[in-house]
């Protein structure tokens, strides 16, 4: 450890010294920037709160060790900058004991997830981290390895394989558990309608594709009995931390911390009270558990995170890099109040003693905060995973309703003329389908264009590509119309204004 760098053993003067967990009774699948702004906060607080400090997170990173490098060295802990509109404040997190990456320590991993300290499996590893095809069912090529090393544990191979993907990992550690019998609560806290029952039917699919025969029934009779897989709606703005941002608290604290996090001060999580065993008091930091999560994650899922998507595709579209300005753009911001206060509110049924009015009124005036620095090109990304959960359901409730939803039609002309510049401009997407979107943009390629798939700006075949992304399995509702197909096409102007 050296002096500049924030440890638990180098905590400023003047801040809160963060938790000390004395046991790891959570796994936290994707440690990104949420995780650690969210319920690790949230653990964080309860323990303060209730004096309970058996709830240390072992986090998990799939795709890269970064997460790992940057918070091992500091003995987990990590600082979040509450960045408000009018002030902005530093909290230590001591929550995250350690961060395993799977490519170098599976077997640690299945170890925790089968000890029983451990009572609870979170995840935030991003829609497309749950390798679904476009109908939502497991993408079994995707998984092919982990289902095969799978097998090669219940064999009883000695030498551990690897874990290639989330449904993997779990699975085969829940397998590990399932000899024990020890009961284990898995908490999804990813933007999905449903959550917890996609997962747990994915995770299912796994099993019964993985370990089909007998082998599988010990884990398939585990998973009924002794393993519940809530429900959940997170809420907090959290993006990805800059390096302006890192030196910025580097000098408010005196030493160096490369596991920041910034956030907006709200924050909200609604829980589904179905445990299978021991949880933390989460309750005692704020959250709150309910019987039924679906109003909460109808209303944030449609109202919050589909405005959201219009802002970013839009903004993007119109030159502005982060949502703050994007939402401050008067058209953008006409087109924004369209699609929350006349296309999604009136699918909601209010949860209790939610104005939802006012709720739209303040998601509004949270994106406008510029001091998150949240990107227009961030929320763009793995749209293909992302509007059926925002839009998907607005579009199929309106349709039902005998109405065309004018702010989803304009939002997805954005979508898919935001996907048709990058692909013409060679930057392409952040997606996990960018090759199918790839595809189809550059089927309607205009000759000479510079780059040789046609000029970026040109408007030529935009409604030959609107319609052929809009056509992309499962990302619009079956019952969509071609007169609507017709209303996005009409939009394409608007978006390129
Ligand atoms: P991030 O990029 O900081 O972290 C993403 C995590 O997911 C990383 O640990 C990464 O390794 C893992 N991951 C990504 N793709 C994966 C894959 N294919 N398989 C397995 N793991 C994978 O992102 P951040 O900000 O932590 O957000 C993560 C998720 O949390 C979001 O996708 C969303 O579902 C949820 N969330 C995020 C909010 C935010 O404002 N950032 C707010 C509310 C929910
Ligand atoms: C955002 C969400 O990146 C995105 O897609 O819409 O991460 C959003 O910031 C959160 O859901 C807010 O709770």
């Amino acid at each position: 450890m050296t002096d500049d760098r924030l440890h638990r053993d180098n905590v400023p003067v003047g801040i809160d010294a963060p938790v000390m967990p004395t046991a790891v009774g959570i796994v936290h699948l994707g440690i990104g920037a949420f995780h650690r702004a969210h319920q690790a906060v949230y653990t964080e607080r309860a323990a303060i709160a209730t004096g309970d400090t058996s709830w240390g997170i072992l986090g998990v990173t799939q795709r890269s060790a970064t997460v790992r490098d940057q918070l091992r060295p500091q003995g987990g802990v990590y600082a979040v900058l509450t960045a408000g509109e009018q002030e902005s404040s530093v909290e230590l997190i001591g929550s995250v004991v350690d961060v395993a990456y799977p490519a170098e320590e599976t077997e640690r991993v299945l170890a925790t997830l089968a000890a029983p300290t451990t009572h609870v499996v979170t995840l935030t590893i991003t829609e497309k981290g749950y390798a679904r095809r476009p109908d939502g069912s497991l993408d079994l090529d995707a998984v092919a390895g982990d289902l095969e090393a799978l097998r090669a544990d219940a064999r009883g191979e000695t030498s551990v394989r690897a874990a290639g993907s989330a449904i993997g990992l779990l699975v085969r550690g829940l397998a590990a558990r399932a000899a024990s019998g020890a009961p284990i609560t898995v908490l999804t806290c990813d933007n999905m309608v449903d959550n917890g029952r996609v997962l747990e039917r994915l995770l299912r699919q796994a099993a019964d594709a993985g370990l089909p025969g007998t082998e599988g029934d010990t884990l398939r009779g585990f998973l009924d009995a002794r393993v519940t897989f809530p429900c959940s709606m997170v809420d907090r703005i959290v993006p990805a931390t800059t390096p302006e941002q890192r030196d910025h608290v580097a000098q408010a604290l005196g030493v160096r911390d490369e596991g920041l996090v910034v956030g907006e001060p709200f924050a909200q999580w609604v829980i589904e009270d179905r445990f299978a065993g021991p949880r933390p008091a989460w309750e005692a930091a704020g959250a709150t558990l309910t019987k039924d999560v679906a109003p909460f994650e109808q209303a944030k899922l449609r109202l919050l995170n589909g405005t959201h998507s219009l802002v970013a595709y839009s903004g993007w579209l119109a030159g502005h890099a982060t949502i703050a300005a994007a939402v401050t753009d008067p058209v953008i911001a006409q087109r924004a109040r369209q699609y929350l206060f006349e296309d999604a509110l009136p699918t909601l049924t209010a949860p209790d003693g939610l104005d939802l009015h006012q709720y739209g009124e303040q998601i509004l005036a949270r994106f406008a905060n510029p001091h998150t620095g949240h990107t227009t090109a961030q929320v763009a990304m793995d749209g293909t995973q992302k509007i059926p959960f925002r839009w998907g359901g607005v579009l199929a409730d309106a349709l039902a309703d005998g109405r065309e939803p004018a702010g989803v039609a304009f939002g997805l002309a954005a979508w898919a003329e935001f996907v048709r510049r990058r692909t013409r401009s060679g930057e392409g997407v952040d997606d996990p389908r960018a090759e199918e979107l790839a595809a189809v943009v550059t089927a309607f390629e205009v000759p000479g264009g510079a780059d040789g798939l046609g000029d970026v700006e040109g408007l030529a075949g935009a409604e030959e590509d609107v319609r052929a992304l809009l056509g992309l399995p499962g990302l619009l509702p079956e019952s969509t119309p071609e007169s609507f197909l017709d209303a996005v096409a009409a939009e394409i102007g608007a978006v390129n204004r």
